[in-house]
């Protein structure tokens, strides 16, 4: 009996044993290797740097502060340069280390306690279909190199969906960024629970379809947990030893340009075309085939930045600065409202180094989308290795940012004008006006250009439509009747998008409106009695206001000729008398 038990402890000891060898063998180590923080000073500083390490860890690789990875036995080179530097980490392993003896212990911990493999993560969303069918559906995406599913958890509440705008999240398109699974997860599960629990989470499902893709890159994130932590890229293989294309460089928005190799090497190595890769085609169709998305956020680590367009120019600005960055800055308040940490925000470019051919490029260049890119916890401390104790503050403070954005998604207005130009304060008699307008559909819309009128009305007539014809894409020039010396033209612009949302210019038209009074430079109008309506002609219809008012007292009369608060026969006879004359 003793002896039995022995053995049986024995052989379950070998078994795991044996596990555990089979699993190190297969695993890169990264004993003795630093993180260490350079000030590089110049391009060339960049170059030294870049042959010592292949593994740049901070988002920003150029002249400033960036964090690489360094083996131990290059060290020395390192010193030798010169170069101002400071150790972050001093063992990536250790950290590994840590990271793997907490996973192993992780038992019944909360499922937001510990990083989950992609099939843990998998089952809990399986899980949470389970416990809430009407709110929540797995969507397929499309299929990994490997042949690993990627998919979408599609989270709304139950009902017609169709006229609902949506909103797309992206984990994990770098396999060893961890917590952006996580953090996607953890957004999933808090609107899945707090639907009919939180009002604002009910107004904003009852209203909006939220889309998260927890891995967008599975075959990389599964060689991650298994065989080198700090797999970035995903798994197809090139030739020989070399494998990978670096999704992020992959879409075909700018593809090939700065910030991206073509080295099939090499960290951001781009594929040998714009989505040559089924992760980003698969990606690319899931978008194309919901144009009810609106805003899309690619969710990376580390560094804290939100970041809005463009990656692939430091010096081009998007028409939509003003917007994506303001909503970066929103974002990263709410972020800090939660634990206080400071993510940094503005256009990726500018603000870090150029990155061409990644997903919130295309998002926002090819689908016309609000899109982001967000780098998530820590500054360097952790970098990738970010402790498990971080998955819960992340995600609350990520999730606190996600619904400010998606009450804004839900809300925004999607027709933006400016001008109009070329819009005169006054004109001189029977002169047209010729006032531009520019016009443009946001948050995902397109325009519907045979929408957008021009409506305009002398004095207190009704609005009718005036021409208005498209010069070029987005800009409108419309054509003002002219009107005779005195009168105020009032006119407003409106315009749809392909949706069907509508908007006016001014906003709140007809009761506000743009305005150009008819005068005679440097001289008096000349007056026309018995011109009744100011349409520069006494004829029928001003017989007929007097007519309609005829007995009518009070100030303001429009009959009242002689302004003596009595519309009568005397202002009956003023426009007798002049009746044919014109101005
Ligand atoms: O390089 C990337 O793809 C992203 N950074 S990461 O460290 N997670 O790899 C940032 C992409 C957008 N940012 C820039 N163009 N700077
Ligand atoms: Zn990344």
């Amino acid at each position: 009996m003793r002896s039995r038990s022995l053995s049986v402890l024995l052989l379950a000891l070998v078994a795991c044993t044996g596990i555990a060898l089979a699993d190190d063998a297969a695993r890169t180590r990264y004993d003795g290797h630093a993180v260490v923080r350079v000030e590089l000073r110049t391009h060339a500083d960049v170059e030294r740097m870049n042959a010592i390490s292949d593994d740049p860890w901070s988002e920003s690789v150029g002249v400033g502060v960036v964090d690489f990875r360094v083996p131990p036995d290059r060290m020395d080179e390192l010193r030798a340069t010169g170069l101002r530097f400071e150790v972050v980490i001093d063992d990536v392993q250790r950290l590994i280390d840590a990271e793997q003896a907490a996973l192993a212990q992780r038992g019944g911990a909360g499922w937001f306690e510990a990083y989950r493999s992609n099939d843990e993560v998998s089952a809990y969303c399986d899980e949470l279909i389970l416990e809430h069918p009407n709110i929540v559906s797995r969507a397929p995406v499309g299929t990994s190199i490997q042949a690993r599913p990627v998919y979408a958890l599609r989270i709304t509440s139950p009902g017609d969906a169709s006229d609902r705008r949506a909103v797309l999240l992206i984990g994990c398109q770098h396999a060893r960024e961890w917590v952006s699974v996580s953090t996607v997860m953890f957004i999933a599960d808090a609107l899945v629970r707090g639907y009919g629990a939180d009002q604002r989470i009910t107004d904003i499902l009852d209203d909006l379809i939220v889309y998260i893709v927890p891995v967008a890159n599975p075959d990389g994130y599964s060689y991650s947990w298994t065989n080198q932590r700090l797999w970035r890229k995903n798994r197809r293989h090139i030739s020989g030893s070399t494998y990978g294309v670096d999704l992020n460089r992959n879409w075909g928005y700018q593809w090939g340009g700065p910030g991206s190799s073509g080295s099939p090497s090499s960290l951001t190595y781009r594929g040998t075309a714009p989505f040559s890769e089924p992760e980003t085609a698969a990606l690319r169709d899931f978008s194309n085939a919901r144009p009810n998305i609106v805003a899309s956020v690619d969710v990376h680590s580390y560094s804290q930045l939100v970041l809005s367009p463009w990656g692939y120019s430091d010096t081009l600005t998007t028409t939509d600065a003003a917007d994506l960055n303001g909503l970066a800055s929103d974002m990263a308040s709410e972020i800090f409202s939660v634990h206080g940490k400071t993510y940094i925000h503005g256009p990726t470019g500018s603000t870090l180094y150029v990155a061409s051919g990644i997903a919130s490029d295309w998002h926002y260049g090819a689908r016309n989308e609000y899109a982001w890119t967000i780098e998530l916890r820590d500054t360097g401390q952790y970098g990738f290795i970010l402790p498990p104790e971080q998955i819960i503050p992340t995600g609350e403070e990520a999730f606190a940012a996600a619904l400010t954005l998606f009450e804004r998604a839900r809300d925004a207005d999607r027709v933006r004008f400016d001008g109009p130009f070329n819009a005169p304060a006054t004109i001189p008699p029977d002169t047209m006006a010729a006032p531009t307008v520019h016009a443009r559909a946001i948050w995902g819309a397109a325009l519907d250009v045979a929408s957008v009128r021009l409506l305009s009305r002398v004095g207190d007539g009704d609005f009718t439509d005036q021409t208005i014809t498209e010069q070029s894409p987005g800009v409108f020039t419309g054509i003002l009747p002219g009107a005779s010396c005195g009168a105020v033209i009032s006119y407003y612009f409106a315009a749809s998008t392909t949706f069907g949302d509508t908007a006016t210019w001014p906003a709140n038209a007809p009761d506000d409106a743009f305005t150009i009074t008819v005068t005679i430079p440097d001289a008096e109008c000349p007056s026309l009695p018995g011109d009744v309506n100011g349409d520069g002609v006494v004829d029928f219809s001003d017989f007929s206001i007097v007519l309609s008012q005829y007995g009518q007292t009070g100030p303001g009369l429009q009959g009242d000729v002689n302004g003596d608060d009595v519309v009568n026969f005397e202002d009956f006879s003023i426009v007798l008398a002049n009746y044919g004359s014109s101005l």
